[in-house]
């Protein structure tokens, strides 16, 4: 593929945005630019309040094959000692972050082979929805690394400890009926039916309270590193700005006039 063509697409159906990774040449490594744009995106989705489902994809077989080692291959035909931490505060941490508090639901739609920070990414995602060829593979290990962009916090918390070592050690390929087995992902379907059971999902996700869901994931978040007592007192601080949505009034007075209810995000 040509250089002009954009690394990310962006595109919005209803209130719906997808964000594609677009080097399927390289099953969507992750480069400096594509990283620049994937974060400035997550952040716009973030603020735009007409999108209320948000879904991450990639072009092509792959989903995402991690870091694009051959942008930084320079780095390895020098003896000059090697720094990815300063890589990975800038370009990564920030965008996992971002991921884990977009307040709207957040779907990774997994068409391919996830890799390494690829893989990072489909698990920095609420919900996944994997294709039947997908796979997962903590690459690190087999280029002599540590599991980082949020695999270490995410697979542990999906998968349990034990799993999750297992697979950052050996770095095997975990198939989407595997992936399916352990918890990793919440759906694998026929590979060319993924679009269809993820626009269903991302429609269904996108007519429902989205200011709830917003809260809902922060409390979920939080609830990670807090003790129960925190966690309740949390949740009714959180309660305190639900109960004054619009979708709040609008729920309770469908119900009482038996009436479906109809969220506007509000
Ligand atoms: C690639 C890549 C790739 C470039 C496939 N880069 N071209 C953070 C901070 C800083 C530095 C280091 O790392 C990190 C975090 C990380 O993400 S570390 C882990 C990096 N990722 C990997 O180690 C995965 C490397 N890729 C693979 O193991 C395989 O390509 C997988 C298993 C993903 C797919 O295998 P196949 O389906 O057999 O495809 P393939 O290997 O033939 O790849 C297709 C093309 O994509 C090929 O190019 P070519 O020109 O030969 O057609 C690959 O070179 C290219 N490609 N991954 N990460």
């Amino acid at each position: 593929m040509a250089d002009t063509q954009p690394k990310l697409l962006i595109e919005n159906e209803g209130a719906v945005r997808t964000l594609r990774l677009n080097r399927p040449e390289s099953l969507n490594a992750l480069d400096d630019d594509l990283l620049k744009a994937l974060g400035r995106a997550v952040v716009e989705a973030d603020r735009d309040k007409a999108v209320r489902c948000l879904v991450l994809t990639g072009a092509g077989r792959g989903f995402s094959s991690g870091q694009d080692l051959a942008a930084v291959a320079a780095r390895y035909s020098t003896n000059k000692p090697i720094e990815l931490g300063s890589h990975l505060r800038e370009h990564y941490n920030p965008i996992i972050l971002r991921l884990r508090a977009l307040e709207k639901p957040l779907i990774a739609s997994v068409n391919g082979v996830a890799a390494g920070a690829g893989c990072s990414l489909a698990l920095a995602c609420d919900i996944r929805i994997a294709a039947e060829s997908a796979s997962f593979i903590e690459a690190f290990v087999n280029v002599g690394l540590a599991p980082d962009s949020g695999s270490t916090f995410m697979l542990p918390r999906l998968i349990g400890v034990s799993r999750a070592m297992e697979l950052a050690f050996t770095g095997r390929k975990v198939t989407a009926t595997e992936a399916m087995q352990i918890g990793l992902v919440n759906q694998v379907v026929p590979d060319d039916q993924l679009a269809a059971a993820t626009k269903k999902l991302a429609d269904k996700l996108a007519g429902l309270p989205t200011r709830a869901i917003g809260l809902t994931k922060r409390a979920i978040n939080a609830s990670w590193c807090a003790d129960l007592e925190t966690q309740l007192d949390y949740e009714a601080m959180l309660q305190t700005t639900a109960g004054q949505t619009r979708d709040h009034r609008e729920g309770v007075t469908a119900f009482l006039k038996k009436r479906p209810p109809k969220f506007t995000g509000e």
